[in-house]
Formats: C-alpha cells, sequence, structure tokens
C-alpha cells in the first residue's frame, strides 16, 4: 500500500476534498505548538478553509514539544493528513494540506525557537494542555518551582516548556529587532490570552525588566474559545481511511461535523481572515468560554469519571444509560445552567440540546477515559468555579459534588472489579497517596484531597455543604458501586 504523499493525491478518490491553493507556493505564517489532534481538525482545519476560500501566506509550521510521533506520521506524506467528519450521517473527508513541516522541540531546540523567531511569523498558536502552562492555577502565577521553567530560565537557548519557547524567541526578536508575533491560545482555560500572558511576562521578568517591558508593549495574547470534539485516533479508523482511499495515512484525524472558534480580535501583525470561514471574532470572549468550559467540558468530566466507574468506554454509551441523560440534563440546567447568562441572540437551551446530541454520536469513539486525564487541572474551571457561585447562592450543588465524588473514586486508582485504573494526571502520585492513606474513610478521604490548595484553593476546605455532599456520594458509590447509585437519584427525569 503506498503511503498518502504530495505526488499521490491524485490517485484520491473523487469524493475526498482536496486543497484548491497551490502548495508548492505556500509560505508559513504560523507556528503551532503542540501539534495533536485536536489542532488538526481545529485551528488547522479554519486556516485550510481560509488558503481554499482566500490563499494567502498562513501556512503552519507544527511542533511537537514532547514526541516525535505527529512529525514521523506527516513527514513522509509531506505534511498532509485526512481529516474525517463522521456523524449518524455518514463520514466526509478532507485531505487537509496547511500544515508544511514539522519541528521536534526536543531534538533541536534552539532550531525550533530560530523557526519561531522568523519574521515572517506572525502568530504562534498553541495547544499544550492545561498543564502546559506551568502555572498555580489558583493564582494565576507562574510556578518557577516547576522543573522545566528551572531549566529554562537558566538555558534560554535550550527550552523545554512553551512558556520558554515563547519567551526565548522573543527574546531573539527584541535583540534583532524584529517586529513581535500573536501568542494565541486555543487550550480550555478561562481567560487562556491573560493566562499565558501572565507567564510569559512573569518568566520574561527573571530574565530582564527590558525584555519583560517590550513583550508587554509589543506582543498581543488574544484569548479564544475553541470547540470540537476530537478522539485519539485508533488503528482501527486508520485501516478505515486506507480502504477508502486506497493509501496508507499515518496521520488520520476524526472529529465531529461541529467545530467553533470565538476570538478575541487583537493581534499583533496581522491574522487569516478566519471570520470569512465561520469563526467568530470579537471584543470579549469570557462569555463564550464560561458557557462552553462549564456546560460542555464541566459535563464531560463528570461523564468521564463517573461513566468509566459505570464501565462506560466511551461517551456515546453514558448517553445511552437514561439516568445518564437525566444526571446530565439536570447538571445542564441547574447546577452549571443556573451560573451562566446567555449573550444576547445565543438560544442556550438549543445549545445545550445540541451538546447532548453531540455527546450522543455514535460514530465518535471518545473515551472516557481521555477525557478523565488530568481532572486535577480541569476541574477548577469546568466544575470548581460553578461550584463557587452556587455555594454563594445557596443553589444545587449536588450533581457537581457527584462529579468530584466520581473523581476522587477513579484518582484512587483502582476501579469497582478491583482493576488498575491507568490514572494520568501530574498529581497521580499525590492523589493516589491520599486515597491509599484514608482508605475506607470517606469523610478523611475527601477533607484530604478538598485540602489540596492548588485544586481546590484555600477556601472550599471549610465549605461544610460541599464536603458534606461530596462525602454522601463517595460513601454510596463505595457501598454500591456508581451506576447503581446514580441510576437510584436519577431514575426519572
Ligand atoms: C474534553 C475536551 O478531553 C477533554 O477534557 O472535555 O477535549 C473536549 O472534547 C473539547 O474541549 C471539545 O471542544
Amino acid at each position: 500500500m503506498n503511503r498518502l504523499s504530495q505526488a499521490h493525491i491524485k490517485s484520491l478518490p473523487a469524493d475526498v476534498a482536496l486543497p484548491t491553493y497551490d502548495r508548492a507556493k505556500l509560505r508559513a505564517g504560523i507556528v503551532h505548538l503542540g501539534i495533536g489532534a485536536f489542532h488538526r481538525a481545529h485551528q488547522a482545519f479554519y486556516t485550510e478553509a481560509v488558503l481554499n476560500k482566500l490563499g494567502g501566506d498562513w501556512g503552519i509550521i507544527g511542533c511537537s514539544l514532547r514526541s516525535a510521533s505527529v512529525r514521523d506520521q506527516l513527514a513522509p506524506q509531506d505534511g498532509l493528513y485526512t481529516l474525517v467528519e463522521r456523524s449518524g450521517d455518514g463520514e466526509k473527508l478532507q485531505l487537509m494540506g496547511a500544515v508544511l513541516q514539522n519541528v521536534v522541540g526536543p531534538e533541536n531546540p534552539a532550531e525550533l525557537v530560530a523557526v519561531m523567531a522568523q519574521a515572517s511569523i506572525k502568530i504562534i498558536s498553541m495547544t499544550v494542555t492545561e498543564k502546559g502552562y506551568c502555572h498555580d492555577p489558583a493564582t494565576g502565577n507562574l510556578n518557577l518551582h516547576h522543573p522545566d521553567i528551572q531549566h529554562d530560565v537558566k538555558n534560554l537557548d535550550q527550552p523545554k516548556s512553551a512558556i520558554g519557547f515563547l519567551v526565548a524567541a522573543l527574546n531573539a526578536r527584541f535583540n534583532a529587532g524584529v517586529k513581535s508575533f500573536t501568542v494565541l491560545s486555543c487550550d480550555n482555560l478561562p481567560n487562556n490570552g491573560e493566562v499565558v500572558e501572565k507567564v510569559v511576562v512573569q518568566f520574561a521578568d527573571a530574565i530582564s525588566k527590558e525584555l519583560a517591558a517590550w513583550i508587554s508593549a509589543n506582543t498581543c495574547f488574544p484569548s479564544t474559545m475553541i470547540d470540537r470534539i476530537v478522539p485519539a485516533t485508533t488503528d482501527q479508523d486508520r485501516q478505515d481511511v486506507e480502504a477508502c482511499i486506497g493509501l496508507r495515512d499515518e496521520g488520520v484525524v476524526v472529529t465531529e461535523p461541529f467545530s467553533q472558534w470565538v476570538i478575541e480580535d487583537k493581534f499583533s501583525d496581522g491574522r487569516p481572515q478566519w471570520e470569512k470561514v465561520g469563526a467568530l471574532l470579537v471584543d470579549d470572549v469570557r462569555v463564550f468560554e464560561k458557557i462552553k468550559l462549564r456546560l460542555l467540558n464541566g459535563a464531560h468530566s463528570i461523564m468521564a469519571y463517573s461513566g468509566y466507574l459505570s464501565g462506560f468506554d466511551y461517551i456515546s454509551e453514558v448517553m445511552n444509560e437514561p439516568a445518564c441523560v437525566n444526571m446530565l440534563k439536570l447538571y445542564m440546567a441547574r447546577e452549571a445552567g443556573e451560573t451562566l447568562s446567555a449573550p444576547a441572540g445565543f438560544d442556550i437551551e438549543a445549545y445545550k440540546q445540541q451538546l447532548r446530541d453531540r455527546f450522543a454520536n455514535k460514530a465518535l469513539k471518545h473515551r472516557t477515559w481521555q477525557i478523565a486525564m488530568d481532572g486535577s487541572q480541569k476541574l477548577p474551571q469546568r466544575l470548581l468555579d460553578s461550584l463557587r457561585v452556587q455555594l454563594k447562592g445557596n443553589g444545587n450543588i449536588s450533581i457537581i459534588c457527584l462529579g468530584i465524588a466520581a473523581w476522587i473514586r477513579y484518582v484512587s486508582g483502582v476501579d469497582e472489579k478491583g482493576n488498575i485504573i491507568e490514572v494520568s494526571d501530574p498529581l497521580a502520585i499525590e492523589l493516589r497517596a491520599l486515597c491509599d492513606a484514608n482508605k475506607g474513610n470517606s469523610e478523611a478521604t475527601v477533607r484530604a484531597i478538598a485540602g489540596i490548595q492548588k485544586v481546590f484553593g484555600y477556601d472550599l476546605i471549610n465549605e461544610e455543604k460541599f464536603i458534606a455532599t461530596t462525602i454522601g456520594w463517595l460513601e454510596k458509590f463505595y457501598a454500591q458501586g456508581v451506576l447503581k447509585t446514580i441510576q437510584q437519584e436519577f431514575k426519572s427525569s
């Protein structure tokens, strides 16, 4: 079987949509840090649409800050990959050409800094996950004790962290008199632009005051709300695409038909006309971010922990269990919904229904385990922000607490059948140790975990209603199992 590549484009079946621009003439204007499947299904998808419609020098150089796997998948394919949109109505295949080259940071950090420092690069976008910001979520400050940050401050020419790479490239531009770029955060964090600005400037300040001042005065850090469900690609997905296109594509990305991108419109040196292809360019993204983080991601995390423990591998299976759907509806209406106000013209009820339909998409194999990763970094913005609002107004917190109890049950590392759970979280060891030390005592477990200030701040440990409700759920989970508990509590809607 031939490998997908520029030379083989002509042999693709007619129903695969192809780039309509001349890839040979395309120049790079964007460097993307963290080129996983999400970027290739989202920001690269919008940029591809701009190139198809309007052209321009907005090709993408993809960077991996850890493994070489995406580069190894895409390099033999001239950067090409297939994007598959799947739903109950069938699937749509598109060949994506916007990614021109891939660089692996750890292989040659100085080379990546040089690529980012080129004047032709106008935007550095990033999807490095919540933990990639190396900040303390409770204060937003750069964690100067983080080993990668400590390394990067001392070795700015050989950075490891995304923040180190950004500051190194900005420093190179500052020294060479090259205009600054835009830093475009595309991670699921509230005010992601402000988050990255704060840590970049704090890092730069540790290098030189002049650099920090130049960055603040010359660099835009727009916030964004990004949305598209992108499960990790499986070997089955690659085989299915191979059967359709008659070529081997190691870089396949599978996603849903839906996508949304809301971007704060402030850029240091121009941008693709994403608004011409469906993105929303606005003055303030905060309201959109809040709605998405609390309704979509909050629901996702609750379903991930409770669903995994109930024996459901995929989100669509959770949506097959009527009690889980009832719980989800209530969470959206009460715990999350009551904390949100929609912008004018935004139909929030239709949005909630659309979310449930998206979650129920059986054609997407979205694993509960995938979403369960990094809970310690995700819960603050997904569940704890709403929790605080509800506690203040003496509102409903029951399902938020259920989600937190399910997370605590999950990070204990052993499932209901006694099997090991592969917990992937920067705090996994600490969490597991607290669960083990308080084994058999739900109250002590909840109090110990709620005392982790990096996650729960200083306040929540003193909120007895939150603590007691969470203990109540955890006791039930241990006594009778998660699924049975949900079935009992949420029998009817
Ligand atoms: C998910 C998100 O993995 C997760 O934590 O909740 O990746 C979610 O699929 C996206 O934010 C959807 O836009």
